[in-house]
């Protein structure tokens, strides 16, 4: 994840889309501690341009490493020459990137006949946010768009509102994409959006949810990076904010809030893909949704969604001892992460950030939990690496159908524990 120093990445503007030909995606399975601390120093070397797509953490949970292709001999070298395991998960990276782009253009064919929203494919931000729109009106008994502020480069940040009355109620937060390169993440809260509105009076579980709570789901959290992910650089993760002092672009919102700020597992190289920003809260991202969890003063459960990887996280991430909630959170996930495996057989992993992957500080679920809200939960979502980030169109409604039933379980838990 970390230390991408591309031409794009130095000079925060490039006027077409990068190329990733020759890219590979290796998994590298370090054997020990030794080789964990070899990986994470390969980490750290700027030249090499490695993009960490999953850091390596544990002998059971390996690193998926993004390589240039002018960089690919040599990396493989070194890691034969010192013992390393690795298999290639990836082998041109363009080829998936192009099946995707191909995809895409396909079924916007399809749907400008159609004139509908297909949630079984990425869409460009104008189009999801026209979707926002259809939805509140499609479902305005229930649905309302709000904005609750704009991202550095000035475009709203949308929320959409589900709610059946009454002033004030218990609420459930629910963001995606803070991450830009993660698509099926807003995807997927597209489709649980509909789903939401469409349920409610039909659905037994969500009807109830409903008549005693509110949801707000921000689907794209980070709309700067997602319109970049679709211009000019499909594995942007970061906001686009200038940075004093350096060329390079960008704070990772999920370092960035106000939970262990700038600790371990956070850089302070502004062109590290971990850069945690100035400050707390220095990305107006990351300053809406705090500022509006704030003022609503009643949000019961902060839900946030990633990928890749499979894993159901609870705090802490910016230190490893357990919350103080420790048992209901994890028998929570461990319930989820059974529903969630009720339909295709998808399998999560349930733990604390610092246990299931690494020690990372200023993450979101962190600060919410921190601020008193209980219920903080991290979603992973699919996969575990064949396609990483570049999840294929055809599993986004799996992804969404699966991920819903976990987030159901943990919001009808919250329903019946106010
Ligand atoms: O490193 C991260 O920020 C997340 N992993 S990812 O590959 N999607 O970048 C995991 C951290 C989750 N923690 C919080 N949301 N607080
Ligand atoms: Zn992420």
């Amino acid at each position: 994840m970390k230390l991408g120093l591309t031409f794009s990445a130095l000079f925060g503007v490039s006027l077409c889309l990068e190329s990733f030909v020759g890219h590979q995606v290796l998994r590298i399975k370090p054997k020990n501690e030794e080789e964990i601390k070899k990986l994470q120093h390969l980490e750290t070397m700027g030249h090499l341009e490695l993009d960490f797509w999953r850091n390596p953490t544990a002998p059971s949970f390996p690193a998926d490493v993004r390589i240039p292709a002018k960089r690919v001999q040599l990396v493989k070298a070194f890691l034969e020459s010192h013992g390393f395991e690795y298999s290639v998960l990836i082998n041109d990276l363009q080829v998936v990137l192009d099946k995707e782009k191909q995809d895409m253009a396909h079924s916007q064919q399809k749907d400008r006949s159609t004139a509908t929203f297909n949630y079984g494919t990425y869409h460009t931000l104008d189009s999801i946010y026209a979707e926002l729109d259809h939805l509140a009106s499609a479902y305005n008994d229930i649905v309302r768009k709000l904005q609750i502020g704009q991202s550095y480069e000035k475009r709203p940040l949308f929320v959409l509102k589900f709610s059946t009355g009454g002033r004030n109620r218990p609420a459930i937060w629910l963001d995606a994409g803070i991450h830009s390169r993660e698509w099926v993440t807003q995807a997927s809260a597209m489709w649980i959006a509909k789903q939401i509105a469409s349920d409610y009076g039909k659905d037994p579980s969500t009807t109830s949810l409903l008549n005693k709570m509110d949801i707000f789901l921000l689907p794209v959290a980070n709309p700067d990076g997602y319109v970049f992910t679709h211009t000019t650089n499909r594995m942007w993760r970061k906001t686009r904010s200038r940075n004093k002092g350096s060329l390079c672009v960008g704070v990772d919102p999920n370092r960035n809030w106000d939970a262990g700020f700038g600790g371990p597992g956070a850089s302070n190289n502004p062109c590290s893909d971990s850069y945690h920003g100035p400050s707390a809260n220095s990305e107006v991202e990351v300053k809406s949704i705090v500022d509006f969890i704030r003022n609503h003063g009643n949000i019961r459960a902060f839900l946030t969604l990633h990928s890749y990887s499979q894993l159901l996280m609870y705090p802490y991430g910016y230190k490893c001892t357990q919350p103080a909630d420790y048992a209901e959170l994890d028998d929570l996930g461990r319930a989820a992460a059974y529903s969630i495996r009720s339909i295709y057989d998808t399998i999560f992993r349930v733990g604390s950030i610092c246990k299931t992957i690494y020690q990372a500080s200023g993450g979101s679920i962190d600060w919410s939990y921190d601020y008193g809200i209980k219920y903080s939960f991290a979603f992973e979502l699919r996969d575990t690496g064949r396609f990483g980030f570049l999840l294929p169109a055809n599993q986004i409604i799996p992804t969404a159908e699966e991920t819903w039933l976990g987030l159901k379980t943990i919001m009808e838990h919250v329903r019946d524990n106010p």
